[in-house]
């Protein structure tokens, strides 16, 4: 991989999964190095997180490179540009990490990340991820349904909404001190979409824990949705009646709704939502309904005006 070792290689540096086991004995050279304080512990602190592939949710396409995935990034809270979040990352702390689980519930519990990790079978399931602005990938990620931890709270029958929200602390992600979204970043789902199978709890990526500019240590993919609805970094989910109202909506209520389902036909405000650029290709692809899901999540919305409900 490298003729020498280099300490301030970063994560994002590495290519493909083939590469990805060369980083993991790197990692392990590495956090000796360490030891005698020459490494910041960010470059070595990825842990590998066991999981069993869901055979379901394999899907046929190629994988985007390890390197993309987590050097190509949306996360504002670390700054606008795409390689802002891989980094300036490093100043989250994830451990220790509790997420708050409140509202329309009868059993409220804050939870500690540990307990989490092993509330449900941690599994391996590729998702085509589509961001709004056209370009998308396709991530091997680990976790479980959200419906698992959903459950475990029994939620009231006043429960319509769930309401995921990211930490908030400037100290930790400097993007907060300005003002380009109402932070906490906040984001939302119908009840019957945060139950559904495809929603994942995710911890990891590639197999290990995701990187901080992946939302570590918890977030959440929706991968029938544009890509700002997978919120990072959760720290509280919230069980309402009425329909949250996410950051994105407060800052562009014309160009950003609630539902952001993946659909080709419904044109984002400035741009056309027909093609997307799968990063690492040249040409555009068409995108798909529901991006590529709508067998499984179509009937969601039936009946729903889809240009109205966008
Ligand atoms: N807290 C928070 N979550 C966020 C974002 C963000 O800026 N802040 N960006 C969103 C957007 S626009 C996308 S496309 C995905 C990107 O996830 P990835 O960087 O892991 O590919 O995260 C989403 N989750
Ligand atoms: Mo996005």
């Amino acid at each position: 991989m490298r003729d020498k070792i280099d300490t301030r290689i970063l994560p994002s540096e590495i290519t493909s999964r083939e590469h990805y086991t060369d980083r993991r004995r790197f990692m392990q050279m590495a956090a000796g190095v360490s030891a005698a304080g020459l490494l910041p512990e960010s470059l070595w602190a990825a842990d590998k997180l066991p999981a069993t592939a869901n055979q379901a949710y394999l899907l046929d396409e190629e994988k985007t490179p390890y390197k993309d995935v987590t050097g190509y990034n949306n996360f504002y809270e670390f700054g606008t540009s795409k390689d802002d979040p891989a980094r300036h990352a490093h100043t989250l702390k994830t451990r220790p990490w509790t997420v708050t689980v409140e509202g329309e519930v009868h059993k409220p519990k804050t939870f500690a990340i540990e307990e989490l990790l092993k509330l449900a079978a941690m599994e391996e399931r590729v998702y085509r991820l589509r961001c709004v602005e056209a370009w998308s990938m396709v991530i091997p990620w680990l976790g479980y349904p959200l419906s698992e931890l959903i459950k475990q709270v029994e939620p009231t029958g006043n429960a319509k909404f769930v309401e995921f929200i990211t930490l908030q602390d400037p100290m930790q992600m400097p993007g907060q001190r300005s003002a380009v979204l109402e932070w906490p970043y906040n984001e939302g789902l119908r009840m019957d979409e945060a139950m559904h199978p495809l929603t994942l709890l995710t911890f990891g990526l590639y197999g290990e824990m995701l990187p901080n500019q992946n939302g570590a240590p918890i977030r959440i993919v929706i991968p029938w949705k544009y890509g700002f609805k997978s919120a990072k970094s959760i720290v509280k989910i919230r069980f309402t009646e009425h329909q949250p109202v996410s950051a994105w909506m407060k800052a562009g209520p014309s160009e950003y709704g609630f539902y952001s389902n993946v659909n080709p036909e419904v044109d984002h405000r400035r741009w056309s939502q027909a093609k997307e650029r799968r990063i690492g290709d040249f040409f555009k692809r068409p995108t798909l309904p529901f991006n590529g899901y709508a067998d499984q999540v179509a009937g969601l919305y039936s009946g729903m005006d889809l240009q109205k409900y966008f």
